[in-house]
């Protein structure tokens, strides 16, 4: 408050002398350094968002509380600290858990703050305005769940939400905050020292020594090693160190999708397009902030191919280890620092990976990729998802720094196979659960954390779970550019229901116009139907930076059932009928 309003109104003296729970959250989250909400207002948090809002804090208000949530799980994803978002009681609460658990399973550091109604009233089950047990819901779906019921705890609190979030594995933490909590007032010195400043929130894990050594012997002794490069490895910031100990090692290493651009996709190590080979061939296996989830076939059967394996696992949760599988280095610790073990412990003459090994490799990648080469400049109209991938291909080569979004079935697999990613952190996706739904938010996240340009790609199934948040990208005026793959529905446009007039499942209304949604906001829409149509209609958006959506057009015959992962669909010894 000016000094000279003080002045005018002596009764604001006295007042001055005081805070209460609105204050007193803000201080405790500038003083940590999260200075930005994503959330949707209402009660009991409206006035919190304006007065964190009037503060200097960055409050981007969402169409719908999922959308916030996964906003700032990607916040978090991308800057190592707790994405924060905001909700009311109930049903945005709930709408906002599905997020919070997202960001759980994927380890990315999350707070999802909600109010909530009268505990009092809630406890007994009297049916109070927007009544619901919160807390309770919420703590087996996160990392860690508090609630704050009094004023002075609120530093406490959140210092507890930080450190649950971001140490150890990161994840999701759920704050509960009573509408009471807000008003409450308590003498202003007193609550300043009751904020707690985070120090030194996500210690270093150093690994033992032992197991840094047991994990080199490992590396050395195969024959045919492979380093597959997980998300918790993007999550860590050790850039440097890894690229250093990958190149190093000499050993073919394996992105997952979102620890692409770790390494360049077009580094010569990179193993990327000989997938199938290096799980089936290679006799020692380290993964690095990887997880054997159903997502690398939970290391064994079939894609793991008859050769004996051993697996080093670099986790810093020691859980993780023998999940699925029998590990036989682990080596638990934070990325950076186990990374940094490894590489000091290597010596100055390591031995690069045989040659037979290495030549098996590149061949068969070369292979693949000069097969591919034709498929990615084909002009046909209507376009198929090879053609108009690899427009987006060109585009992100030229433009290293942008951000690339991708959700999906087709358009999700195909695009990470084919557009190649050149810097960490480029890419975000699905992840763990391959949920749909998290276009927008991520776009928008990813927009203002890093103030770069981002470039959507998404099914027009997917971009419909998030799709209202366009007026979201335009309010803000984001440099956002979504393209939508629309292939009239979900996996292909073509089904046809045999029984009865309804339209078949899997498809939308055909020839649907998504351009013509944004243009209702004062965005870009561009309808385009071939790659020519495409590649100028993207690149126009880059540069302008202006919030623009493309409609583009594909064959809905073109993709199939499920993308990739077709084989995940449960089948009957039934006949279908
Ligand atoms: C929240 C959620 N609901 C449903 C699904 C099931 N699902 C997987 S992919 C997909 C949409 C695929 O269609 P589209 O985005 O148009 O991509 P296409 O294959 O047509 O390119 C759906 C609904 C999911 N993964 N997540
Ligand atoms: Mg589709």
């Amino acid at each position: 408050m000016a000094d000279a309003a003080v002045k005018e109104k002596p009764a604001d003296a006295a007042e001055r002398e005081l805070t209460d729970g609105f204050h007193l959250l803000i201080d405790a989250l500038k003083l940590n350094g999260l200075t930005t909400i994503y959330g949707v207002p209402g009660i009991p948090i409206t006035d919190f968002g304006r007065m964190a809002q009037a503060s200097g804090i960055r409050v981007l208000s969402f169409r719908h509380e999922q959308n916030a949530g996964y906003a700032a799980a990607i916040a978090g994803f991308l800057t190592k600290k707790p994405g924060v978002c905001l909700t009311v009681s109930a049903p945005g609460f709930l709408n906002g858990l599905t997020a919070l658990a997202h960001a759980t399973t994927n380890c990315f550091p999350m707070i999802l703050m909600s109010g909530s109604s009268e505990r009092e009233v809630v406890d007994l089950q009297q049916g109070d305005y927007e009544e619901m047990d919160q807390l309770a819901i919420a703590k087996p779906l996160c990392k860690a769940a508090f609630r704050v019921l009094h004023a002075q705890d609120i530093g406490i609190g959140l210092a507890r939400a930080i450190r649950a979030a971001v140490s150890g594995r990161p994840g999701g933490v759920y704050l509960d905050l009573p509408a009471k909590l807000f008003g409450q007032v308590m003498d202003a010195a007193a609550g300043q020292k009751s904020l707690v400043k985070v120090i030194d929130p996500a210690p270093a894990q150093i690994p033992a020594p032992d197991a840094v050594k047991r994990a080199l012997d490992v590396l050395k002794s195969a024959k045919r090693p492979l380093i597959i490069l997980g998300k918790g490895a993007a999550y860590a910031q050790a850039d440097e160190a890894i690229k250093s100990f990958v190149e190093k090692s000499g050993v073919p290493f394996l992105p997952m999708s979102m620890a692409k651009g770790l390494l360049p996709d077009t580094h010569p190590q990179c193993a990327g397009a000989a997938r199938s080979t290096v799980l089936k061939d290679s006799d020692v296996v380290m993964m690095i902030g990887a997880r054997l989830n159903w997502l690398l076939s939970h290391g064994k059967g079939k894609a793991w191919g008859e050769a004996p394996k051993k697996f080093i696992q670099i986790d810093i949760e020691p859980k993780e280890m023998d999940s699925n599988v029998e590990i036989a280095a682990p080596v638990v610790g934070d990325i950076g620092s186990c990374v940094s073990a490894l590489l000091n412990a290597m010596g100055g003459n390591w031995p690069a990976p045989p040659a037979d090994w290495i030549k098996t490799v590149t061949s068969k990648r070369d292979e693949n990729v000069a097969k591919m080469a034709p498929r990615l400049m084909n002009n046909n109209v209507p376009m198929d998802y090879h053609g108009a991938l690899g427009v987006l291909r060109t585009i992100v080569k030229e433009r290293p720094d942008a951000i690339l979004v991708n959700e999906g079935a087709n358009t999700l697999d195909l695009a990470r196979g084919i557009i190649d990613v050149y810097q960490p952190r480029k890419r975000i996706d699905v992840g763990t659960w391959g949920v749909m739904g998290i276009g927008m938010g991520y776009a928008i996240g990813a927009a203002i954390e890093t103030g770069k340009p981002v470039l959507a790609v998404e099914g027009d199934s997917a971009f419909g779970f998030s799709g209202m948040e366009i007026e979201t990208i335009c309010r803000y005026q984001l440099p956002v550019c979504v393209v939508i793959f629309n292939n009239d529905g979900i996996y292909r446009g073509t089904d046809v229901n045999s029984a009865g007039a309804d339209p078949a499942t899997t498809v939308f209304v055909k020839g649907s116009r998504y351009d013509k949604m944004i243009e209702a906001f004062g965005g870009t829409g561009v309808n385009a139907t071939s790659p020519d149509e495409l590649k100028r209609a993207v690149n126009a958006a880059m540069d302008s930076g202006k919030p623009t959506l493309i409609n583009a057009v594909i064959d809905p015959g073109a993709g199939s059932e499920s993308g990739r992962i077709g084989n995940l669909n449960p089948q009957s010894a039934l006949k279908k009928k």
